[in-house]
């Protein structure tokens, strides 16, 4: 019986506790809530993400159960309890502590604010679009240099950093012209897209 639960959608977001999850081989279950029907909108799962918001766990926590909502939480809190994906050395660790804050509050928001305003917006608005393609741009930029002069993100190992970033910047890999522009990025794009944990939460939901 899993004493986890992930309460998700098929979204970046989503993959980066799923993936966290299979990384540290705990057992857990799945819960799908349907976001374009709103089925994460009623009170029951507010009592799970007070913002209504994927990706949330919950967890057996000091003899009861937990909830811990938001991926950057959830990396944390996972990483904590396994030991594992956080390293012990003290300037890795402050490292990883920021690449997982800039793949929550500067990459995935310039990313999620790009789609919105580039794809789903009815109306256009070029400063909108713009001001979000800068900021992205920014974030891919940041990302390119320090994996020009490192493996990972945080240093030579593989962290919950990277897992916190991984995602979104997948996506944006995919299109044309990316790879070519983003080189350091490829690398370590491909390099992640290998590991069996990494495929296996990308599928975790459908
Ligand atoms: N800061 C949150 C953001 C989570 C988030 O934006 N989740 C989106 C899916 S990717 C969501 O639940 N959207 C539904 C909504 O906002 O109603 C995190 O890092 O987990």
């Amino acid at each position: 019986m899993p004493v986890i639960t992930l309460h998700t959608y098929n979204t970046p977001n989503g993959h980066k506790a799923a993936i966290m999850l299979e990384e540290t081989g705990l057992a857990y279950e799945t819960r799908v809530w349907d976001l374009p029907a709103g089925a994460h909108t009623g009170a029951d799962y507010g009592r799970i993400s007070p913002i209504h918001r994927i990706p949330a766990i919950e967890d057996d926590v000091g003899g009861r159960r937990q909830r811990i909502f938001g991926s950057g939480a959830i990396l944390y809190h996972l990483a904590e309890r396994t030991g594992q994906l956080m390293p012990t050395d003290p300037n890795m660790r402050a490292e990883t502590y920021s690449w997982v804050e800039f793949g929550v509050s500067d990459l995935a928001p310039a990313a999620m604010n790009l789609f919105r305003f580039a794809i789903r917006a009815p109306e256009k608005l070029p400063y909108a679009i713009d001001l979000f393609k800068d900021e992205f741009t920014r974030c891919l930029r940041a990302m390119e240099t320090r994996l020009g002069e490192s493996q990972h993100l945080a240093g030579p190992d593989y962290t919950i950093g990277d897992i916190a970033c991984l995602p979104f910047t997948l996506l944006s890999m995919r299109k044309p012209g990316y790879a070519e522009a983003w080189p350091n990025l490829a690398r370590w794009c491909a390099s992640l897209e290998a590991r069996p944990a990494v495929q296996r939460g990308l599928k975790a939901v459908g």
